[in-house]
């Protein structure tokens, strides 16, 4: 920050994925994509003065029709990937079907995103993140790709991220070996590296994530759980954006527990295994952190072994600092 004029070596987001990534499709393939976080990024900035609050399907000032800004947010997406030639198969949390790319531009990836998660927080301008996994394609290139190239176990995951619209754009990205924090620096129109590799704090902040307003929806355990964190002398701070990229935004750099769990309403949780659940574990995982689904389907398991049947599945998603995610799972197991 200090005489930037005078840095000679700047450590951009590009240099890392070069560095990264062993396989030209997926150089590309990284470059579309935060290419892709741009546009939302300065699409977001400029929501505000441009009327694109909340305003899908009417007209804005000059008489153009307006698209809402997740809409917007999806496009930009979705382009930018079909046109990087690197993807066979699109899943976004805005459409129901998957996209099958062309084959004249199809390549050898998959990609599951959530252009613009927070919906709650866009028209309030609070923070809001796009987030992403990507996979390899297990189809020959000679065969039509289809559904269950994606529809696989966390594990398979090349490479997952987010992209966080905050006071500053903060992008983190994993490629198995490590999570990797950039900002975007505006006057360069560059993601620059800020951190990395990130690691959840061996001295975490005591706080617990959750919507506590469902608190009458959750089982007695969940109950018990959340309870212990507010009871305990001195008791853990409650801190809950509703954007779930800033609440694990947090997680990972203060510690605590992101908590959205099964409730009476929500019986398999409310967010999404593909590109909500399985990039924020595959994430915190890398950092050093435990990710699970708490008591699910009868039992306790790993949010990447999950093996969705479905692109728009949900799960209960624990997670964040070993020992906090490790007391919750210690309540679970006297119940089961
Ligand atoms: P969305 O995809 O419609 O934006 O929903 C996902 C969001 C997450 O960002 C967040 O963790 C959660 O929903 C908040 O839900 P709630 O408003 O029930 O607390
Ligand atoms: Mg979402």
């Amino acid at each position: 920050i200090d005489n930037v004029g005078g840095d000679t070596d700047t450590k951009t987001l590009q240099r890392f994925i070069i560095s990264a990534t062993k396989d030209i499709q997926l150089t590309l393939l990284m470059t579309s994509i935060q290419m892709g976080c741009k546009s939302i990024a300065r699409a977001v900035r400029k929501a505000g003065i441009a009327g694109l609050y909340g305003l899908h399907g009417s007209e804005n000032v000059s008489g153009d029709q307006v698209k809402k800004l997740d809409v917007l947010s999806d496009e930009i997406f979705v382009n930018c990937l079909k046109e990087s030639h690197c993807c066979a198969v699109l899943v976004s949390e805005e459409r129901d079907d998957p996209i099958i790319v062309e084959a004249a531009k199809a390549g050898k990836y998959c990609v599951a995103f959530d252009p613009l998660d927070g919906s709650s927080n866009i028209d309030c301008n609070v923070s809001t993140g796009t987030i992403f996994a990507i996979y390899e394609r297990i189809s020959a290139s000679d065969q039509s790709p289809s559904v269950t190239d994606i529809l696989r176990a966390g594990t398979a995951i090349v490479a997952a991220g987010y992209c966080m619209y905050g006071s500053a754009t903060d992008l983190v990205l994993t490629f198995g070996h490590g999570v990797h924090r950039f900002t975007l620096d505006p006057t360069l129109g560059e993601f620059i590296h800020t951190q990395g590799p990130v690691k959840l704090p061996a001295k975490p902040k005591h706080i617990y994530s959750c919507n506590e307003g469902n608190y009458s929806l959750w089982d007695d355990a969940m109950r018990a759980a959340v309870d212990a964190f507010k009871h305990q002398d001195p008791p853990y701070a409650a801190r809950y954006v509703g954007s779930m990229v800033s609440d694990v935004h947090r997680t990972l750099l203060y510690g605590g527990i992101f908590l959205y769990p099964a409730d009476r309403k929500s019986k398999i949780g409310k967010l999404r295994v593909l590109y909500e659940g399985f990039p924020m574990a595959k994430i915190v995982e890398d950092a050093g952190g435990i990710a699970t689904t708490g008591l699910f389907q009868g039992k306790i398991q790993r949010v990447l072994d999950l093996h969705p049947s479905n692109v728009h599945d949900r799960c209960p998603i624990i997670l964040g600092t070993p020992s906090d995610v490790q007391r919750v799972l210690d309540v679970y197991a006297q119940v089961i």
